[in-house]
């Protein structure tokens, strides 16, 4: 990559007038993107739950007392049928997390590049977030079809370990390299909400925007405040600094696929229209995100329908 993007420039469109951050946000995003269509990419829990990690957000990490399901590894019949069923109601993008610090070798880690496979069979883009993974785990991953990996540094550097401190902010950095030197297409991106400063998130965008290559996909969450974990009581964040954040990506990550992800249940329609104005064209749709409840299929298709978005590949 030839041009580093500056933190003072990080700064500058960051903090501009919301008008005119939307405006240049838009005008970025109408090179580079269709500018009324929105991806529908759903979500698979594939393993639930006993994660030996401490993110301090997170329902599924073994360290905090929280109300979920937990599960081994599923049957690939049921994740495939969890498949069919999202490309049923408008999916083109199909994501599978396991809650696991990093990727076991043997029947297990068979069994996810099964479903990979049968997830590019149906025609869909797959994409799983397992945790780290060695070059190996990476290039077995490619050869079954991986359109990419989701791996989220969450935060700035600063801020990082007061989040999650059984892993470093370079361990993530690691993995984000491995999966790129695989050829597998790097999805990153960040959660607002945190107790982070607005510094803190620049920084973070700054990181995403200097990542070489750039990930083709963003996702932009929300905290979901998850009851038994440290930051369960934390407040819903104001959603102008989504739409900010957005925006914000949007223009330094032109190419990319900027998704408004975890925290759209609390939003409202004209909230969630800003994040598209802002250049967000993608969103999780199904009932469930990973432990928590996201806005319903049936409000979401009213949502395009007022909104007059259709979703991409339909
Ligand atoms: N264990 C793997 C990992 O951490 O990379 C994959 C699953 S993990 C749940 C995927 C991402 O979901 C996290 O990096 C975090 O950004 C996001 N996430 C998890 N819990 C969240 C919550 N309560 N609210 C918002 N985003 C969350
Ligand atoms: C991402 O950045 N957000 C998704 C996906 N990648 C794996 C996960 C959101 C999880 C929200 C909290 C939950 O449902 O447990
Ligand atoms: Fe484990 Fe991922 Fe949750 Fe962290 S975010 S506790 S690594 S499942």
């Amino acid at each position: 990559m030839d041009i580093l993007i500056s933190l003072d420039r990080l700064h500058q469109i960051y903090r501009q007038p919301i008008t005119s951050l939307v405006f240049e946000a838009q005008t970025v995003h109408r090179q580079h993107h269709q500018p009324d269509a929105v991806q529908l990419c759903t979500l698979a829990n594939i393993k639930s739950g006993r994660c030996p990690e401490d993110c301090k957000y997170c329902a599924q990490s073994a360290r905090y007392d929280t109300d979920i399901e937990e599960y081994p590894l599923l049957p690939l019949e049921t994740v495939i049928a969890q498949a069919k069923a999202a490309k049923a109601s408008g999916a083109t993008r199909f994501c599978m997390g396991a809650a696991w610090r990093q990727v076991p070798d043997g029947p297990q880690f068979d069994r996810v590049l099964e479903m990979v496979e049968a997830v590019v069979d149906l025609g869909m883009e797959a994409c799983v977030t397992l945790g780290m993974l060695r070059p190996e785990q990476a290039r077995r991953l490619a050869a079954a079809g991986l359109t990419a990996y989701n791996h989220n540094i969450d935060t700035s550097e600063e801020f990082y370990p007061e989040i999650i401190t059984t892993r470093t902010y370079r361990d993530r950095l690691t993995t984000i390299e491995t999966v790129a030197a695989a050829g597998i297409q790097v999805c990153s991106g960040v959660i607002l909400g945190l107790g982070e400063t607005e510094d803190d998130r620049i920084e973070a965008i700054h990181t995403l925007a200097n990542l070489d290559p750039q990930p083709t996909s963003v996702p932009i969450n929300a905290l979901a405040p998850i009851e038994g974990t440290p930051l369960g009581d934390r407040p819903v964040i104001d959603p102008l600094i989504i739409v900010r954040a957005i925006a914000t990506a949007r223009i330094v990550l032109p190419k990319a696929v900027i998704r408004l992800s975890a925290g759209r249940r609390a939003m409202s329609l004209a909230e969630q229209s800003l994040c598209f104005l802002a250049g967000a064209n993608s969103i999780f749709t199904g009932d469930k995100l990973l432990t928590t409840a996201n806005q319903t299929l049936d409000a979401d298709s009213e949502m395009f329908d007022r909104l007059g978005l259709t979703a991409w590949g339909r």
